[in-house]
């Protein structure tokens, strides 16, 4: 009898058969991977550390095996490197990363190995904080899900990884919003050497999962082979039907040492150790290959023989891919991108800053469908705590305007998960810039780095918005200024506008970038009238970032400056001018790029500078300027280059104690009298 010919039963036999054997390989090759960079560390042979998945392989291999390549997506974590097997990475590149090479695919040498990344097989860029790609994994879902396509989306983690805040705003965001996610926790029962009772309360995952509405749970054994199908097969036929998340916890053996600088023996016992051995589901399953008739014993072991030597060439392969180039170390930090400025017009009508942040989201949305806004609060007539997303959600509809939870992780990390998967462009917004820092793992160590990480493979376009600074007595939490810490993480872009028609502009060139661009809104400014309120830039009107502004003329001294204290400087300086003192202001508009020619080419006219910002002085961004001042035009100085900030001190609610921390008028006359002196 032929196949095409064969009754449904036996073709459904064949099928399983084949999925079985194919599971075998899988295992296999990912069991043999280990064994041989096992035996290059120790005999000194290239690769210096790697993580063992021996006792992970059937939980990754059927997982991936589920899936559909190239359609569904993956963020498996370091220790499942059968799920990057599965899915279509090949042992040479994996290799690859393991010799630190300049491989396509995974990271060009930038990353440790077993921290896949893969475009063409939908593996976005992971990294090595344990549970930060579970957020990620909701927001490529969320993608998959606005765009309408059947697309699943898997995310693995360890047991350990479960007590990270983000594993739960994951699950939340998951369950919240239905999505076509599958949450795999490879359970071994160690984190390191912390075993699950002093990890996790009641010792159990499942147990402290119960709750999440709509979330289906299967506890497997990860080395049983009909169990774990099952459930890989259940979870993917719910997400894919629209019916929502699921969370597998596979219990398995973690048969090797954590890593290969890591030895079990100072915190397991002998006793320990072989349980875990006798686990293997590798003998397991092979076993029950032959009980089922699926594969005989000698079919095995060649099989064993085939992938052996298939190993060893991929290992002989992986060494002839060149080491990454020392030159190219610092490339793609940034995606390249260019703006032209649009010619400005005088004659609109004017509009204060908040208004026309707002026009320009408006205007940008209609004009290109992938914008999605979400943030706290900022879906329909609220639109944020400031109204600067009003009315967006009833003029472009719930799914491009909406309301994420109370936790700015999840924000951030669903931002990244989104630009990476490329169809939608997030801008979100952080209801103050003091609460960034509960969401700042996924800025710092994810979001601005993944265009670098990834080689250029993967970028996230992104913007996001946040309230920031003082003087309208917000206490210590509503009135930071925060540009100086992330001025200092590379990878992101930082934006600070004094006034709207530069607000309007700048959000457009921010939401046209292809990196991630931070946009620093001052509360003060939102609604001032005096200096803040322009005439309305037209629709098409964009100004590039890393274009500063000379805001006022002058041959004296040059102040340099940004956000709310260029409002008060030019207050300040238009008095001074009655006193027969010129001040040039040049507001820097963005931080990063900073537009040092501008600032250089004044203090080389003026001889003297002063650098004014309301941050707390010490470790300020104005200390940076200075200091490049004082290397790149030192010659031209007629005075020290001085800088003016406020205390470095939390700043207090109270009018009097507000005042007496915050930079004044007072204190900007004042120093720029001394300098006219010097
Ligand atoms: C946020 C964070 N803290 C600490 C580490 C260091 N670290 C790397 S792996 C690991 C243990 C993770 O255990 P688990 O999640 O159970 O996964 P397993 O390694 O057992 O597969 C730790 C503490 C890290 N990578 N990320």
């Amino acid at each position: 009898m032929t196949t095409k010919e064969a009754p449904l039963s036996e073709l459904l036999k064949q099928s399983k058969a084949s999925f079985a054997k194919r599971t075998l390989e899988v295992m296999l090759q990912t069991r043999m991977m280990d064994d041989k960079m096992g035996k290059l560390v120790r005999q000194n042979k290239g690769g210096t550390f790697f993580l063992s998945a021996a006792g992970h392989e059937m939980i990754g291999a059927i997982s991936a095996l589920t899936l559909t390549p190239e359609k569904d997506w993956g963020l498996p974590y370091y220790r499942d490197r059968a799920f990057a097997i599965g899915l279509g990475c090949t042992p040479s590149d994996l290799f690859g990363s393991f010799l630190a090479r300049a491989t396509k695919h995974h990271s060009g040498g930038r990353m440790m190995p077993e921290h896949y990344s893969h475009k063409r097989l939908h593996i976005p860029c992971q990294s090595s904080v344990v549970g930060s790609q579970m957020l990620q994994s909701a927001g490529v879902a969320k993608a998959i899900q606005l765009d309408g396509r059947d697309e699943v989306v898997y995310v693995s983690a360890g047991d350990g990884a479960t007590s990270q805040g983000d594993f739960h705003e994951a699950l939340n965001f998951a369950c919240l919003h239905k999505l076509p996610l599958i949450f795999v926790i490879q359970d071994n029962g160690w984190a390191i050497s912390v075993p699950v009772k002093e990890q996790t309360a009641g010792g159990s995952i499942d147990a402290i999962v119960k709750g999440y509405a709509g979330l289906s749970v299967h506890n497997i054994d990860g080395t049983d082979f009909i169990q774990t199908q099952e459930a890989c097969q259940k979870a993917t036929q719910k997400a894919r039907s629209g019916d929502g998340p699921s969370l597998i916890v596979a219990k398995v053996p973690r048969i090797g040492p954590h890593s290969s600088s890591d030895d079990p023996k100072k915190y397991k016992s002998q006793d320990h150790v072989d349980e875990d051995q006798k686990r293997d589901p590798i003998p397991r399953f092979e076993n029950w290959l032959i009980q089922q008739g699926i594969m005989t014993k000698d079919e095995i072991d060649a099989l064993h023989e085939k992938i052996f030597q298939d190993i060893e060439q991929a290992a002989v392969d992986a060494d002839q891919i060149p080491h990454p180039c020392p030159k190219t170390a610092k490339a793609h930090v940034f995606k390249p991108h260019k703006v032209e400025e649009t010619e400005s017009k005088d004659d609109a009508t004017s509009v204060v800053m908040v208004d026309a942040l707002n026009h320009g989201l408006d205007e940008e949305m209609k004009a290109d469908p992938s914008i999605v806004i979400f943030g706290q609060d900022v879906a329909r007539g609220k639109g944020g705590v400031f109204g600067v997303t009003r009315e967006l959600t009833s003029k472009h509809g719930e799914k491009r305007c909406f309301n994420s939870p109370l936790a700015e992780s999840t924000i951030i990390g669903i931002t990244t998960g989104m630009a990476m998967e490329g169809t939608f462009k997030p801008v979100a917004e952080v209801q103050f810039a003091d609460y960034l820092w509960t969401g700042i793992n996924q800025l710092f160590n994810e979001l601005s780095s993944i265009y670098y990480r990834s080689n250029g493979e993967w970028n996230c376009p992104a913007v996001i918005r946040m309230p920031c600074g003082g003087y309208i007595q917000g206490g210590p939490y509503h009135s930071q200024n925060i540009e100086a810490f992330l001025a200092h993480c590379p990878g992101l872009k930082i934006a600070i506008p004094s006034n709207a028609s530069d607000a309007k502009r700048l959000l457009k060139a921010a939401i046209r970038d292809p990196n991630p661009v931070i946009f620093l809104e001052h509360k003060a400014l939102y609604r001032q009238r005096v200096f803040a309120a322009r005439p309305e830039p037209a629709e098409n009107e964009v100004l590039p970032l890393g274009k500063a502004n000379i805001v006022r003329e002058g041959d004296d001294i040059t102040l340099v400056s940004w956000g709310m204290t260029v409002c008060m400087a030019h207050e300040v300086a238009t008095q001074l001018e009655k006193s027969g003192i010129s001040v040039e202001i040049i507001d820097v508009r963005t931080i990063v790029p900073l537009d040092i020619e501008t600032i250089l080419t004044s203090v080389r006219k003026t001889g003297k500078v002063l650098i004014a910002h309301e941050a707390a002085l010490s470790g300020g961004f104005g200390a940076e300027i200075a200091a490049r001042i004082a290397s790149e035009a030192f010659t031209h100085l007629d005075a020290p280059v001085k800088r003016l900030a406020s205390a470095d001190c939390p700043v207090p609610y109270a009018k009097g104690l507000e005042d007496e921390v915050l930079l004044q008028r007072d204190n900007l006359e004042q120093a720029l009298r001394d300098l006219a002196v010097f």
